[in-house]
């Protein structure tokens, strides 16, 4: 067995991982116990890595070989690389003859390396001429730089992990770190066990696990962060709290400041938060306290807003008034969210931004650059950010377009846009690993990308830390590295372009581009230069790490000097707006959307694996009980979800997480799990069908928290559930054959589940029965084609039944089933199979429609540990015999049922659990 060190390629924690292969598969995961992101743990997510690279995965989901689409409407056609990249090149140098270079746009990723994000922003400013790069850190931590920017003078996260153990305060706000930042939240668990003085606030509309581990929960309205701080700002002024010593010392702007959060009073900002003034008081005041420590975490409530910009700046306004920053345990820390959005904030790789932190509207940033690149000059006019692009795509403006790891037919906000740049396009390129996703569908040329386990390079996680991602395993077929499928490409790019002078991508590994970024950053704020490939491999490091340095910095402006022109900080003087969509009473309900636990954005690797199903098995929005009440509404009913965009039909959940007039999607659901139509009434699908473009202006950052909607109930009579447990090399294939069924229904979803065993789950609603055939068709792609299936139908009331029974040792199982027409047997017969439960008991019951159990079977219920498979009613169940304190219950439920013993993610909803047993006694 061989051992490789890497990285985890999910999310910006950047947790380090030990991969177990037999040098040609990967056949294990494990933490790096001496990673210093997370000391051996990994999440649900990171310890399930190796189910992601398996056999059938790589054989059935991966995108293998480069393929040429020689019409939209026709399938993909296998062409050589060489064949690929020489058209690439030829239709990406005659748009740029004919129409100028701002005529294509490369909209890449927060998921590449370092490396190969570094070539991407190369090809595009220096060989191309245009700053249309972009990525899908624009809709995830534009933002948090320009808020940093604007405040502090530099895109760099002053604080670091370890800080969650000196701080006296902990400030959550518009993250849920129980789920999006898993083994950060168990450090600070552990922090708390240790500290049990230590303040956590938790500020987010929607009550989270993470909220749900608050001493002080503000359950704010949607988008009113700025009138929170302003109103925190407020009471600490009045209340004499305020650090103006370090306020005179270090900063300028206060004044303006000052004047304006006059206005923002206890009362009035209570109004408008949606909380009462003893909180907002109890906020500023812990958060104040001069004898304390205070660090604020915060994610995509603050960034993902039409006010973003503002949202992060506001709150980095009370670090520097009350001198909360540049020591242990204080600052504004902002959470990345993909795993290296930090190293291709470092390269530039965005529309507005120029290498190593320049500023791209100074010439002598500029100048530099271009020396550095052996260029004559970049290009001064920002490019298109995400949503620009694609606008611009769609208007005809830019005609090719080059998409890198990223799904933008599913992860864009306004998804009838997206849809519509994807189709005019004249070109589109879609570098991917995975053939499943919905932008492979709008691709001329598909180039298939090497992916986590195969690649080589560098990744910067949240605190600044630069980590090494190593190969464990040869890259499979013709695939290539990303950094590789650039570099060729530019080469050929330049024959035509610059022909006859030498290449500007000499490069022959990815440590001879990163050696080049390294001295991109010599005398920067994010000085790398005395780093190297090898130095790396010893420890991960935090930049900024100079030549002559034997460590990183761990944390910033603990001198108080800040990288501005005078060194001092500056306050920002924002005023509070609302969120760009109000509700109103044609669109009465404010959409949010966020992360799950088990899954990553899209899907396209978390989506292979049955068991991080178990959590949350379908696609839902849930909202606020009462509301249900009041639309008339149960659980589990369909409901249409319209916003002015579009609409998606979806089941309905009762949450008490979820405020009242509010609704949540899981932002994971795209095309591939939720169907529904544009407002034009095209068929568009997925959740951000729903979202708005509406963007922060000065960040170009998308709304994708707040959309207003309606709610109506779907009459869809005909309902049909499939599932089956499938071959292992037959999942996939079945579940993308199903896919293809999809907008054959008003309502579809088609999801994987099962540990040990792959099965597949595909649910159906109509106004009427299909024709026949359909049902017959999604009967054979989950296996029950053959003779040994037992059938029922009665055509006039449009009924089918289906099962495939198999003889397991002595015992009779239920191996697959569709019940077409009437599905209100689900309750019974879809945990005889989904538990493997005995089935001779139920015999051609099983076929009668309207037939009860005679046998009452008991479902296994929700998964909670997915470590332990352990569901909810066993975790109820055994906590009735559980005594004492909620650590001691925890311990007791740990101890019998080994729940949240392992990875550690579902401990917030075992305390939960154990906290609702609690107040209910
Ligand atoms: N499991 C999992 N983890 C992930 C990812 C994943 O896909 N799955 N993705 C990674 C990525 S790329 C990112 S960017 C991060 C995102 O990490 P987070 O930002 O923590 O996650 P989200 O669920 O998007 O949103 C955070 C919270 O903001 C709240 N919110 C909504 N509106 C507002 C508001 O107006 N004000 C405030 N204060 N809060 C609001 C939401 O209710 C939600 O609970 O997660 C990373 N980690
Ligand atoms: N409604 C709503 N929408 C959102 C959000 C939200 O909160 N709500 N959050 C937004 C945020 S913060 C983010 S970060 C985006 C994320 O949205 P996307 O960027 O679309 O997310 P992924 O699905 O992770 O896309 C990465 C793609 O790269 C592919 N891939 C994996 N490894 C490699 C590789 O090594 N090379 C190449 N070339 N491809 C690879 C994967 O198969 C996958 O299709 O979603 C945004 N969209
Ligand atoms: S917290 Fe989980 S998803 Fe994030 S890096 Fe660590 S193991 Fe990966
Ligand atoms: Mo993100």
């Amino acid at each position: 067995m061989l051992e490789t060190r890497t990285t985890c390629p999910y999310c910006g924690v950047g947790c380090g991982v030990i991969v177990e292969s037999d040098g040609a598969q990967i056949t294990g995961v494990r933490g790096d116990p001496e990673h210093p992101a997370n000391f051996g743990r990994l999440c649900t997510k990171g310890s399930t890595l190796h189910h992601t690279a398996t056999r059938p995965i790589t054989l059935q989901a991966r995108l293998l070989h480069p393929a040429q689409r020689l019409s939209r409407q026709s399938a993909p056609q296998p062409v050589s690389w060489d064949a690929a990249l020489t058209l690439a090149a030829e239709r990406f140098s005659r748009t740029i003859r004919e129409h100028g270079a701002d005529a294509v746009g490369f909209y890449i990723s927060g998921q590449l390396l370092t490396e190969d994000y570094y070539v991407f922003n190369k090809l595009a400013k220096g060989l191309v001429g245009t700053n249309n790069v972009d990525t899908n850190s624009r809709l995830c931590m534009s933002s948090a730089v320009a808020g940093y920017k604007a405040t502090l003078g530099a895109d760099a996260p002053p604080a670091c992990y370890d800080d969650v153990n000196h701080a006296s305060t902990l400030f959550i706000t518009g993250s849920n770190t129980a789920f999006a930042h898993p083994i950060l939240f168990r450090r600070i668990e552990d922090a708390k066990r240790a500290n049990p003085a230590m303040k956590v606030i938790v500020a987010d509309p929607r009550r989270t696990e993470t909220a749900e581990f608050a001493d002080l929960y503000l359950p704010i309205l949607p988008g009113t962060d700025v009138a929170l701080y302003h109103g925190m700002l407020h009471v600490m002024l009045w209340e004499g709290l305020v650090d103006h010593a370090y306020i005179n010392a270090h900063t300028h702007g206060f004044e303006a400041l000052r004047n304006r959060v006059r206005d923002y009073t206890p009362k009035e900002v209570a109004k408008l938060c949606g909380i009462t003034e003893d909180a907002l008081l109890q906020a500023a005041r812990w958060f104040a306290d001069s004898k304390g420590r205070t660090l604020s975490l915060y994610c995509q409530g603050l960034n993902q807003s039409s006010s973003g910009t503002d949202k992060n700046a506001a709150l980095i306004n009370l670090h520097l008034a009350t001198g909360q920053i540049g020591k242990a345990g204080a600052g504004p820390f902002s959470l990345t969210g993909q795993p290296n959005a930090m190293g291709g904030r470092e390269v530039g790789g965005l529309a507005n931004l120029l290498s190593a932190h320049r500023d791209m509207g100074k010439a002598e940033h500029r100048a530099e650059v271009a020396r550095l690149w052996g260029v004559d000059d970049v290009p001064a006019k920002p490019g298109k950010t995400a949503v620009e692009m694609f606008e611009a795509a769609a208007d005809g403006e830019i005609k090719a377009l080059w998409i890198a790891c990223t799904n933008p037919a599913q992860s864009m906000p306004d998804q009838a846009a997206v849809h519509r740049a994807l189709e005019r396009a004249e070109f589109v390129v879609v570098q991917e690993a995975f053939s499943t996703t919905a932008t492979c569908r709008y691709a001329d040329l598909l180039l298939p990308a090497t992916t986590w386990g195969e690649k080589d390079g560098t990744v910067t996680n949240s605190e600044r830390r630069i980590s090494r991602v190593r190969p464990a395993v040869p890259k499979p077929a013709e695939t290539r590295h990303d950094w590789d499928i650039v570099v060729d490409f530019a080469r050929r790019l330049e024959r035509h372009l610059r022909p006859g002078l030498p290449t500007l991508f000499p490069y022959d590994t990815p440590e001879s581009v990163w050696v080049e970024h390294r001295e991109s950053t010599r005398g920067r704020d994010l000085d790398i230069t005395g780093l190297s490939y090898a130095r790396l491999e010893q420890s991960p490091a935090q930049w900024p790490f100079r030549e002559g340095d034997t460590q990183g910095k761990e944390r910033l402006y603990e001198d108080g000097i800040f990288p501005t022109a005078d060194g001092r900080a500056r306050f920002a003087d924002v005023s509070y707006a609302p969120v760009a969509e109000p509700r109103d009473a044609r669109y009465p309900f404010s959409l949010n959307t966020g992360r799950l636990r088990d899954q990553w954005h899209g899907m396209s690797r978390t989506g292979t694996i049955g068991r991080l199903f178990g959590h949350v098995p379908e696609p839902v929005v849930e909202m606020n009980a009462q509301d249900l009440a009041r639309l008339r509404l149960s659980e589990g009913d369909l409901v249409h979800v319209t916003s002015r965009r579009g609409s998606v039909v979806l089941p309905v959940r009762a949450s008490d997480q979820v405020a009242g007039t509010q609704a949540f999607i899981g932002m994971h659901w795209g095309e591939e799990f939720v169907s529904g139509s544009s407002a034009t009434g095209s068929r568009i699908h997925g959740v951000n069908a729903l979202t708005t473009p509406a963007y922060c202006p000065k960040s170009k950052q998308p709304e994708f928290k707040h959309a207003a909607v309606k709610v109506l109930k779907a009459e869809l009579p005909w309902r049909l559930l499939g599932m089956a447990w499938l071959p292992d090399d037959k999942v996939i294939s079945a579940r993308e054959q199903l896919k293809s069924l999809m907008g054959a229904f008003a309502y579809a979803s088609c999801v994987p589940f099962g540990r040990n065993r792959g099965g597949v789950l595909f649910r159906a609603a109509g106004y009427e029965a299909p024709p026949d055939d359909l049902v017959i068709q999604i009967e054979g792609m989950l296996g029950l084609g053959g003779a040994e299936v037992l059938h029922y139908a009665d055509k006039r009331r449009g009924q089918r039944r289906t099962m495939r029974l198999a003889q397991a040792g002595d015992q009779t199982r239920l191996e697959g089933f569709v019940l077409a027409g009437d599905t209100s047997a689900e309750s019974w017969v879809k945990p005889l199979l989904q538990d493997e439960l005995p089935a001779q008991a139920y015999g051609r019951l099983l076929l009668l429609p309207g037939a009860r159990a005679p046998v009452a079977v008991q479902a296994r219920g929700r998964q909670v540990c997915t470590c332990f498979n352990v569901t909810e009613p066993e975790i109820l169940s055994t906590l009735q015999g559980c005594e004492g304190s909620q650590d001691q219950q925890l311990a007791q439920l740990q101890g019998s049922l080994k729940c949240g013993t392992n990875c550690g993610s579902c401990i917030p909803e075992l305390k939960r659990l154990v906290r609702a047993q609690l107040s209910a006694a």
